[in-house]
């Protein structure tokens, strides 16, 4: 059995050890992923993310376990792109999410960056494409911080939720513009802190004065105590809201449109430059253009079209490519 076929049948075993080929041998992962990929896009995506520390693990859990009290079968993947470690949950989390763990309806998976940051979006985009294929109704993706990595996990995500949390000094202005965008629903958590009304309403004075005000949606802001779970059930409604919205607007499969195009332009340019490098870096030829151009017989350009003609067929030659 392909593990692409025990995937569908929804062996846990299966499901880690593609996610483990899709973190470590990327290129081996390709016949599974090809296999799933008609059976993906069912599952709603939430990306939950803030600055560390602000509850995000707490929140997911709370919401992975009110969405089991529904009887939906939800996925995990923390992102941690600064650990380097991959495989099971967080060692923080580990505890937290052990009543989770062992129930046979929810799959939880850490991942690390390995020093690859543009490839663990991808293999991010990957896990959560193997989960959906395994049937999950929701996927919850957790990732740490709130950097442009991170936006770019964070974009695979259906509804984004953007933590904050009140008493972190200055926090309303270090809130940069990208969250404001990205964000589709705000939550602040640790609203058992005092100052959490304030945070609120200065981030609804924000978000009125952002120019995207008018649009369709308006985020919502959200206020929980992960801890107690007080809120959660808000929060939850509040992103099943945003996902009706998604699929009554036509905006969801815009939003796929729109990511299957980022995702066919990132593969062809892999496979174009693992094939282009790996054919002139043998035999030296690399580094001969380069002598050329450092002795001044030849120019970037001349050299980048010679390097190029092998891969182009006689018609992108004519067009000029
Ligand atoms: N008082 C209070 N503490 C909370 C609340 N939510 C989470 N915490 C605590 O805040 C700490 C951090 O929570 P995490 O869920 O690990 O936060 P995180 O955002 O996942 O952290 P990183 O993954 O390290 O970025 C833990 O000690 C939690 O128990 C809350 O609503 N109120
Ligand atoms: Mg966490």
């Amino acid at each position: 059995m392909s593990l692409a076929e025990g995937v569908r049948r929804g062996n846990v075993r299966a499901t880690a050890k593609l996610i483990t080929l899709i973190e470590n041998h990327p290129e081996s992962a390709v016949e599974d992923l090809r296999a799933l990929h008609p059976h993906t896009g069912n599952a709603h995506i939430v990306g939950i993310t803030g600055s560390p520390g602000v509850g995000k693990s707490t929140l997911t859990d709370a919401l992975a376990k009110r969405w089991r009290k529904d009887g939906a079968r939800v996925g995990i993947i923390a992102v941690d792109p600064n650990s380097p470690f991959s495989g099971g949950a967080l060692l923080g989390d580990r505890v937290r999410m052990q009543e989770l763990a062992t129930d046979p309806g929810v799959f939880i998976r850490s991942m690390g960056a390995r020093g690859r940051l543009g490839g663990l979006a991808r293999a991010t985009h990957n896990a959560i494409r193997v989960l959906d294929a395994g049937g999950k109704d929701v996927i919850l993706v957790e990732t740490v911080g709130v950097g442009q990595s991170e936006l770019d996990i964070v974009q695979t995500a259906d509804t984004v939720v953007v933590g904050l949390v009140p008493g972190m000094g200055d926090d309303i202005q270090s809130i940069k513009a990208g969250i404001l965008e990205v964000a589709d629903v705000f939550v602040i958590n640790k609203a058992d802190r005092p100052d959490a009304r304030r945070l609120m309403m200065e981030l609804q004075t924000m978000l009125d004065l952002d120019p995207e005000k008018g649009s369709a949606w308006q985020p919502p802001i959200e206020r929980t105590v992960a801890t107690t779970g007080e809120g959660v059930d808000m929060l939850m409604a509040a992103i099943r809201h945003h996902w009706e919205h998604l699929t009554r607007s036509g905006e969801l499969e815009q939003r796929r449109r729109d990511r299957y195009e980022a995702e066919l332009q990132a593969v062809v340019e892999d496979y174009w430059r693992t094939r282009f490098f790996e054919y002139w870096q043998r035999e030296g030829h690399w580094e001969q253009m380069v002598e050329q151009l450092l002795r001044k017989e030849t120019d970037p350009f001349s050299a980048a079209r010679r390097l190029l003609t092998p891969f182009l067929d006689s018609e992108s030659r004519r067009v000029g490519l």
